[in-house]
């Protein structure tokens, strides 16, 4: 594995290249680009990637390289039928790498686990469902977890959420749990809407972007297009990022020919500070302290202040008295750069708040959060046009699951009107997180896990302790379109039940089915696909999870597994039930180009806090790493390349970052290899350090020269993960702490 410096821009010849390689690997049908023709286009398909806003008037082509790659993923024409299972045994298959199971191509057929001969073999939906319901009859529904990985729609969602609750239990953690539960938790707090304000014309209207750990090139590309029109307008972007990412950077527009023949793109971010991992505390802090120090001029908006917010004059006296010293230790930034950024928002009439994972996945992350609030707050630069704080949600319909009901937190849900319209007594008690659902598994008080997608036991911390105890469950289902490592670390009854992809036609008893996800900007949209489905076995999401409902819970006049499956739009009458003013007239504005607004309370100066206003918070750290700095440790980020969906891996390039052909690299910059006595292409082990005795490792990783930060070292998820001790997490929401991994070096011997 050799680094090679790229220079290029982001987008231009090169994503095509992405999506072509790609494309020839999956041999997809021709007919997947009739897909992308419409993908997110009112009317079209709804991209199954990330949850970027999607425009009411698109361009010709409204899709990036990255939705390219995810639609060809899923419309590949490789299957992964009983004939393979019958050629290799479970624990043959827990040797294979994420990217060979994958590979594989899609799911064909329900598969039962057969301890006998260690593989699984094909069923029938009648039989899988039937031993499903009987295994959940026999378990107290308080030792079961429905966990979603947030691509399936409102309405299988809603359905998912709702057989939970008629079961008995609210343990609805969601891939939430491990990306934006942060903001949800850290939001709710200080504005009162666990959502972002903004909304996508928000970006049409800025003067000023501040910008923290998140990377548009590989996870939200869409978003360049308005980043690059921002800055054309005279928008500052001030990007804070340990990594200097090429999406932040340099942008060429791949539907630009003029750009693509000459590679003059635009130069995006005005400042770049490398902030240190967890250091966005006290960069904060000091750009809040300089605003505050040359406030004379008015900068400070007073009224705002007054009528809207509370603990200013706390804050205020906090980030005043905050020394200059602590905050370049703690962000590793210096007091000229932070003060320039101070005066630019300053000067900025409208300024918006963007972050992403960088400060999500830290032990002290609601408090960064509460800070990048602060900043916004000074200047009244919440609740109004080209103003606001923007989380970039992942997964496409991650933050529509939680608004229709899959949380673990009852007091989110509007259990009183479930109650009437369902005709039972919902639970109450709060259910289990991710971080809660792991320990009850190695303490043996859960006994069975329902997957509604995703690959939970690879994308958790801690991955080699728990796939142990997870062994003991009684029984796991998965969800799934894919065969992912989840699905070889099985409990003792196991099955793996195939579902369309969204792409693909969803006929029903009605006819061909709609379904709908929320964007990160809380905007609903149709989507329909047109695929022929990769086959005839498959069932939706939706009838699976109806399927699974009915066979488990007594019949019930009001619950009418059956019709809602023939129907989809019959489920989102139930969803504007339960949700009147969110969701109203559900299935006469689903189309609505740009998408139907949900509403959030925050963008309108309606703050559903405790105190009924907006909160500035007073930080009680500096830092939010969790574990400080000592001799020889090194704090991991762990990040996604531009080749990869979460634990997906499409392939082994990270084209924007230089760097290809493996993904057991560990990034270093050469000052700290120098003074570890390391050089280019050492194998290095990296061990914990955090202290609590517990050995965790992870061998043989190369070590890759890159521009980061003093005492910072890079890393791939998932292949890190088995280093982020589970108890590393968010304080408030228990969100894993997975960008901020205290670690040592060993020399590989
Ligand atoms: N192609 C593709 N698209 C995706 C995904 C994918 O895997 N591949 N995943 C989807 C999902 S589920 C999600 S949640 C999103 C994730 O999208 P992002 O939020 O962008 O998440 P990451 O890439 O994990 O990390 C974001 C950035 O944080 C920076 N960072 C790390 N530590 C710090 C820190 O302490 N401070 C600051 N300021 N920055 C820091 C990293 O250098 C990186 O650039 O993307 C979604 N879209
Ligand atoms: N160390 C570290 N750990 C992390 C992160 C990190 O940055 N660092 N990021 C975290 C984040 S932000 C997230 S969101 C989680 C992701 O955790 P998950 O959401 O659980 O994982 P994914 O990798 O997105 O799931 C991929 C699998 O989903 C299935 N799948 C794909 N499409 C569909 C579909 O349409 N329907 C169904 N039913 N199944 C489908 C396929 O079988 C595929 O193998 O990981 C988290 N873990
Ligand atoms: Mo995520």
């Amino acid at each position: 594995m050799g680094i090679k410096r790229y220079n290029g821009a982001t987008g231009g010849w090169g994503s095509l290249r992405g999506i072509a390689s790609v494309f020839g690997r999956e041999r997809a049908s021709p007919a997947v680009l009739e897909t992308l023709a419409r993908q997110n286009k009112p009317g079209g398909t709804m991209c199954t990637s990330c949850a970027w806003g999607k425009p009411a008037r698109p361009h010709l082509v409204e899709f990036c390289e990255n939705g390219a790659k995810a639609t060809i993923w899923d419309l590949t024409r490789d299957r992964c039928t009983p004939a393979f299972f019958a050629a290799h045994t479970v624990t043959q298959l827990r040797a294979w790498s994420d990217y060979d199971l994958e590979m594989q191509g899609r799911l064909t057929s329900p598969l039962r686990y057969d301890a006998a001969s260690d593989r699984y073999v094909a069923c029938g939906w009648d039989e899988a469902f039937a031993d499903i319901g009987a295994g959940l009859q026999a378990l107290d529904p308080k030792s079961v977890v429905f966990y979603a990985s947030g691509k399936a729609s409102l309405e299988t969602s809603y359905l998912y959420a709702l057989f939970a609750r008629l079961y008995g239990h609210n343990n609805l953690p969601d891939s939430s749990n491990m990306c934006h539960e942060t903001t949800s938790v850290g939001l709710k707090a200080v504005v009162g809407s666990p959502v972002g304000t903004c909304v996508l014309e928000d970006f049409e209207h800025c003067d000023a972007i501040f910008y923290f750990g998140q990377n548009p090139g590989t996870n939200s590309p869409r978003f360049l297009h308005p980043l690059r029109d921002a800055v054309k307008r005279g928008c500052k972007i001030i990007t804070f990022n340990p990594v200097r990412e090429r999406g932040l950077e340099h942008f060429v527009d791949p539907q630009n020919p003029l750009e693509m023949l000459t590679g003059h793109g635009t130069e995006l971010s005005t400042m770049y500070l490398q902030v240190g991992p967890g250091g966005d505390i006290a960069a904060l802090m000091g750009v809040c302290k300089h605003v505050l120090a040359i406030d004379s001029a008015g900068v400070i908006d007073r009224a705002f202040i007054a009528d809207h917010t509370k603990g200013f004059d706390e804050f205020a006296e906090h980030a005043r008295a905050a020394s200059w010293d602590e905050i370049e230790r703690a962000s590793g930034l210096a007091r000229a750069e932070l003060e320039k950024a101070a005066e630019i928002y300053a000067k900025a009439e409208r300024v918006i708040g963007v972050y992403g994972m960088g400060l999500t996945q830290h032990v002290h992350g609601t408090q960064s959060i509460g800070m990048l609030v602060n900043l916004l707050l000074l200047r009244g630069n919440i609740g109004r046009q080209g103003a606001g704080i923007c989380p970039v949600r992942g997964h496409s319909n991650v933050q529509g699951q939680r608004s229709v009901g899959i949380s673990e937190k009852p007091e989110l849900v509007p259990l009183g009107r479930l109650a009437e319209l369902f005709d039972f007594e919902p639970p109450r008690e709060p259910g289990l997180t991710t971080v809660d659902a792991c320990e009850a598994i190695r303490a043996g008080t859960v006994k069975a896990f329902v997957s509604l997608g995703g690959n939970f036991v690879r994308a958790i911390p801690e991955r080699e302790a728990m796939e142990d105890a997870w062994c003991d469950l009684a029984l796991t289902v998965s969800i799934a379109t894919k065969l992912n490592r989840s699905h070889l670390i099985h409990g003792k009854t196991s099955y793996l039940l195939p579902c369309l992809a969204r792409p693909e036609e969803d006929m029903q008893a009605s006819g061909r089915q709609t379904v709908t996800i929320e964007d990160s900007f809380s905007h609903i949209h149709g989507s329909i696909g047109k695929r022929s489905p990769a086959d005839a076995r498959l069932l939706s999401e939706l009838a699976i999870v109806a399927g699974m409902a009915k066979a488990t819970l007594p019949p019930h006049p009001k619950w009418r597994w059956d019709e809602w499956t023939g129907d989809y739009a019959l489920v989102r009458d139930l969803i504007e039930a339960t949700y009147p003013e969110e969701f109203r007239d559900f299935n006469a504005r689903m189309f609505q180009p740009g998408g139907f607004y949900r509403g959030v309370p925050a963008h309108d100066r309606i703050w559903k806090t405790q105190s009924g206003r907006a909160e500035f918070t007073t930080p009680d750290v500096m830092s939010a790493l969790g574990v400080g700095d000592a001799p020889g440790r090194y704090h991991l980020i762990t990040m996604r390349s531009n080749d990869q969906f979460n634990t997906t891996i499409y392939g082994f390039a990270d084209r924007l970052r230089g760097l290809a052909g493996s993904r057991m690299i560990l990034l270093i910059n050469p000052a700290d290899m120098a003074r570890a006595g390391l050089r280019e292409g050492d194998r290095v082990d990296l061990v914990s350090d955090a202290g609590d005795g517990v050995h965790r490792e992870v061998r043989g990783l190369t070590v890759t020269p890159f521009d980061l930060p003093d005492g910072c070292v890079g890393g791939y998820y998932p292949e890190m993960n088995v280093l982020v001790p589970l108890w590393y997490h968010d304080k408030a929401s228990k969100t894993p702490a997975s960008k901020g991994v205290p670690v040592i070096i060993k020399k590989a011997v």
